[in-house]
């Protein structure tokens, strides 16, 4: 039978690990510090604590699990359809239709932000989320002071597009931009209801 404390460290080492991760989040800013775990020298004086078998697990090989472990929960997430990858970033709706501030809103509360593809390899992985709901998405991108000007809401310049012809055509009238159907873009008013799409 499994000992309480073998269960009990991986399990701390565990949700280090995915506490750090969440620490690294946008939107999970405000999470408390953490104090590190005990060392295995520290332990060696207290004569009352037995040393756990667990403790001598390499804590590169626990990161190795867990990333396994990962890997194919996102495996199972591609293969129902429920994510979409491209490089390091990972794509999903939650099928909800609104404007763009609740769009974002609902992204980064999930601990991302709204969609916003920076390669054709990005703009194809959020087309094939708005493809089968066979509606047009919000993107990350707003128009700039300047009339005509799009950046990404983080107010970096875009170094990719992907526009329909003769778009964006607003010129300070529709500072948003949605993705059509076909994966081009337009840029629109921000008040219309757009499906959600969501980067992580
Ligand atoms: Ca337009």
């Amino acid at each position: 039978m499994l000992s309480y404390s073998s269960c009990m460290i991986p399990a701390v080492a565990a949700l280090l690990v995915t506490c750090h991760a969440l620490r690294e989040c946008p939107g999970n800013t405000e999470l408390p510090e953490i104090p590190a775990l005990p060392q295995r020298d520290d332990l060696k004086g207290q004569s009352h604590l037995s040393l756990p078998n667990s403790l001598d697990t390499d804590p590169l090989d626990v990161i190795a699990d867990l990333k396994h472990r990962l890997c194919r929960l996102e495996g199972v997430l591609v293969l129902n359809g429920k994510i979409r990858k491209a490089g390091d970033k990972i794509f999903a709706s939650n099928g909800k239709k609104v404007d763009f501030a609740s769009a974002l809103g609902s992204c980064e509360e999930a601990g991302g932000t709204l969609a916003t593809p920076m390669n054709e390899e990005e703009n194809q992985a959020v087309l094939s989320i708005v493809k089968p709901y066979n509606q047009y998405a919000y993107l990350g991108i707003k128009e700039g002071e300047t009339p005509g000007q799009f950046k990404y809401i983080n107010g970096m310049p875009l170094s990719y597009t992907k526009w329909y012809k003769y778009e964006p055509n607003g010129k300070g009238t529709e500072k948003c931009v949605e993705m059509y159907t076909d994966g081009t873009w337009n840029d629109k008013r921000c008040n219309l209801n757009r499906l959600t799409v969501c980067e992580f």
